[in-house]
């Protein structure tokens, strides 16, 4: 496979400052090594960079950093649909603001190939508030009602080409959600497996039942993966933890499976603030994960085919 990395160092959509330092600590973690040495040709294309920052003003006075974070959606989603022209993209975050850009262009990449696109949102958050809805004002609560076309950005965010169906959207991982949000997000009808569900049915089961949806619809696979996901205890470096996250070995039984099946086209790996790190303990877990995705395993195993 050919791996694509390209770092986001977005900052501006999270209330913390120092996910900008995210893509370097990827790199100082060692991730293009590791997934070199799994067999794959992995190509560094460097940090994208934002747009020419234009004014806008929004009529809900909470929104912050809107200009900036227009900026970064239109570079990133050029970027992405570029990079996703062949190969596997991974982008190297920034905050979730950056998922505006790149699921966009990856939809646009995925309508031209003639195949559906899924976007799997693991998160502690669904990240589902418009401009108009969004009490705190920090844009990384916003990507997923924009690529989904939620209404709410037209005259801001990048005129959306090709939205994602929200029926083809599942998250994993829930657990912090506005009312806002859940109501918006009943009315969509995405698919959420929040921790309860977790907890009564193991993680595997809805992640391989959306997989056999993703199969079935000859669908191609983009993964989102946010710091905060994973519990605190063992990945502290994310500006909003939240308490009752995905343990390590949940989070890499998902990394695994969604290996064996093969349907991952390209991945985000976002909300790292190094400035929050223990030792790079965070960055180095992160880019463990995003081995076990890439096929690293302890032990050999038949792979499962999901259709
Ligand atoms: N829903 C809240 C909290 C939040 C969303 N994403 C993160 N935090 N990382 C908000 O601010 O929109
Ligand atoms: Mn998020
Ligand atoms: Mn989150």
């Amino acid at each position: 496979m050919h791996v694509k990395l390209l770092g986001a160092p977005v900052q501006e959509g999270a209330g913390r400052r120092g996910c900008d330092m995210g893509p370097a600590a990827y790199r100082a973690a060692g991730l293009a090594e590791s997934l070199a040495e799994l067999g794959h040709d992995v190509t560094d294309l460097g940090d994208v960079r934002p747009a020419t920052l234009k004014s806008h003003t929004h009529t809900n006075p909470a929104v912050k950093k809107l200009d900036e974070t227009v900026a970064w959606v239109e570079a990133l989603t050029e970027a992405a649909y570029a990079a996703s022209a062949d190969g596997m993209p991974v982008f190297l975050g920034g905050d979730h603001s950056l998922s505006a850009g790149t699921v966009a262009g990856i939809a646009r990449r995925a309508k031209e190939k003639g195949r559906p696109l899924f976007v799997l949102w693991l998160d502690a958050h669904t990240d589902f508030h418009s401009l108009v809805t969004t009490e705190s004002g920090n844009l990384h609560g916003t990507p997923v009602a924009y690529f989904t076309g939620r209404p709410g950005f037209e005259g801001y965010f990048p005129p959306l080409t090709t939205p994602v169906d929200p029926a083809n959207v599942s998250m994993i991982g829930i657990r912090s959600v506005d009312p806002a949000e859940r109501q918006a997000i009943n009315n969509a009808g995405i698919q959420v497996c929040d921790m309860r569900m977790i907890d009564e049915e193991g993680i595997a089961v809805p992640l391989k039942r959306f997989l056999n949806k993703v199969a079935a619809a000859n669908g191609l696979l983009h993964v989102s993966l946010d710091v905060d996901f994973l519990d605190p205890s063992i990945a502290p470096a994310v500006g909003t933890t939240v308490p009752g996250g995905a343990t390590y070995r949940e989070a890499h039984l998902v990394m695994e499976i969604l290996h064996d099946s093969g349907l991952v086209c390209s991945l985000d790996l976002v909300e790292l603030n190094p400035f929050l790190d223990e030792r790079g303990r965070t960055a180095i877990l992160m880019a463990d994960l995003a081995a076990s995705l890439m096929g690293k395993r302890v032990m050999d195993r038949p792979t499962r085919s999901y259709a």
